[in-house]
């Protein structure tokens, strides 16, 4: 009988040890983060610094014209211009008669400019200066 006893006395430490190990673990910290993702820009064309990027696509303007005059590009991808005339030029978005304001960037002789394009679509463009100049960027 003594050994049973012993052996109730081990079942008793066991029975309150328990509930004091387990209580420990109580209180889970669930912290709740509610960010709210920003808002997409607007912009489908942005201006981008060429130094910084790796552009899809090179537009040489030379002899008062846009090479190639029709530019295919991912949606995402960056064109750069490089103008190789002596005289300035834009790189505006739309037409002479409609520009459509979303792009409008000046290049001087030997200067460079990057456009990131952020949505498909066909953008066309001229030279504000010497409007018969025309081309696009077709971003798909
Ligand atoms: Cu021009």
């Amino acid at each position: 009988m003594r050994g049973q006893a012993t052996m109730w006395r081990g079942f008793f430490i066991m029975v309150f040890a328990i509930p004091g190990f387990l209580g420990g673990c109580g209180g889970g910290s669930g912290s709740i983060t509610n960010s709210t993702p920003a808002p997409s820009s607007a912009l489908t064309v942005q201006e981008v610094d060429c130094a910084t990027v790796t552009p899809s696509a090179a537009v040489n303007i030379l002899s008062f014209a846009f090479s190639p005059g029709s530019q295919p590009i991912a949606v995402g991808g960056i064109v750069k211009w490089t103008n190789s005339d002596a005289a300035t030029h834009t790189v505006t978005g739309g037409t002479s008669v409609a520009p459509d304001g979303k792009f409008d960037v000046s290049l001087v002789p030997a200067a460079s400019k990057c456009l990131k394009f952020t949505a498909a679509g066909t953008f066309g463009y001229y030279c504000k200066i010497h409007t018969s100049m025309t081309g696009q960027a077709v971003v798909q």
